[in-house]
């Protein structure tokens, strides 16, 4: 079995990447050991304090964007990084060359009851002479990823990643804190019965969604001609780490219950990471009506609309939009 770091070694043609990769897996691990702790280091719930988007903070949202900004700050290859739990970007290392844009712990409603969380991340290249202190350096589109990844926090810890050559994954040995490489190249299958979208928001979605979740919800009988099935876990790794595994569609769409906000999910650290993971599968991410990717960010903690998994099934997803 091959470690994450041998790896990354012939995987990965830039060695600055491989740092920023390998030094983050070890605020990962931290993470883990505090997870699985639980109560009995008493990191379960709230921290009392909301952060820039007006979100009550867990106690391990705060302690996992403490770790992992203390660990990505000592690695020489970061400039810069941005952090849902951040307000601002926090500039590093002035001779870095790259920015690391995370959310320390997605999901987090679901800490307290003792189901899946995850850290997502993406890896940008900074221009060079950029600020690392101001947003602007950090508004590229999802095009110009260099890497981008999850760690899953469930009854196995695992890495998935990609660095622009197919999607692999590694699983976490506890008994020696090495990351092993457990699936090369993962596809997602074009087709899928299964879709997930938090129902409760069904009517303040836009009526091209509503018509495609009804025909969804008419199974053979409608004219999508299939039974599909429904998921939610309210954790947005977990939602594409079955998708990567078995195929599927996971939307989280525009909505209007606050116009200030298009979606819930954030661009620049939820939703391009992981569209680059399922575009690098085979699979699609659009907001509906152009690609997650293409989107020019104009804010670190943008809100975008997401539809992504399944090539097929988005395809079809965007047809009701066009
Ligand atoms: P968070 O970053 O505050 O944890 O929010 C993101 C999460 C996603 O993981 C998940 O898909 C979604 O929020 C769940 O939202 P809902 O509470 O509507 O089920
Ligand atoms: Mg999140």
């Amino acid at each position: 079995m091959q470690r994450l770091r041998t790896f990354l070694d012939h995987h990965c043609d830039n060695e600055a990447v491989t740092d920023i990769i390998d030094g983050l897996m070890v605020a990962c691990k931290d993470i883990t050991h505090q997870l699985h702790l639980g109560s009995l280091a008493g990191i379960l719930g709230s921290a009392e304090q909301e952060n820039v988007q007006g979100e009550c903070q867990k106690k391990l949202d705060v302690i996992s964007n403490d770790l992992i900004k203390d660990t990505l700050a000592n690695i020489d290859a970061v400039k810069g990084i941005a952090s849902e739990e951040e307000d601002e970007p926090v500039a590093c290392n002035a001779n870095g060359d790259y920015l690391v844009l995370f959310d320390p712990l997605d999901g987090s409603s679901n800490i307290d009851v003792n189901v899946t969380v995850g850290t997502i991340f993406s890896i940008l290249k900074a221009a060079p002479g950029s600020d690392a202190a101001s947003q602007q350096a950090y508004l590229q589109a999802g095009t110009e990823q260099v890497a981008a990844g999850y760690v899953l926090y469930g009854p196995s810890t695992l890495l998935v990643l990609t660095v622009g050559k197919g999607v692999f994954s590694f699983t976490l040995d506890p008994r020696d804190g090495e990351f092993f490489l457990q699936r090369e190249n993962i596809q997602i299958p074009a087709q899928t019965q299964e879709f997930a979208i938090n129902m409760s928001n069904q009517r303040f979605w836009l009526p091209q969604m509503q018509n495609y979740v009804g025909d969804l919800l008419q199974g053979e009988e409608g004219p999508l001609g299939k039974r599909y099935n429904m998921r939610w876990i309210a954790s947005m790794v977990a939602e594409i780490h079955r998708i990567l595994t078995r195929g599927g569609i996971f939307m989280y769409p525009y909505d209007n219950r606050d116009p200030s906000k298009p979606g819930k999910l954030r661009l620049m650290y939820e939703g391009n990471p992981m569209s680059m993971l399922v575009e690098q599968a085979g699979g699609k991410a659009s907001t509906a009506f152009e690609n997650i990717m293409s989107v020019q960010p104009e804010g670190i903690h943008q809100r975008v609309s997401v539809v992504m998994g399944s090539a097929d099934e988005v395809a079809t997803a965007e047809k009701y939009h066009a």
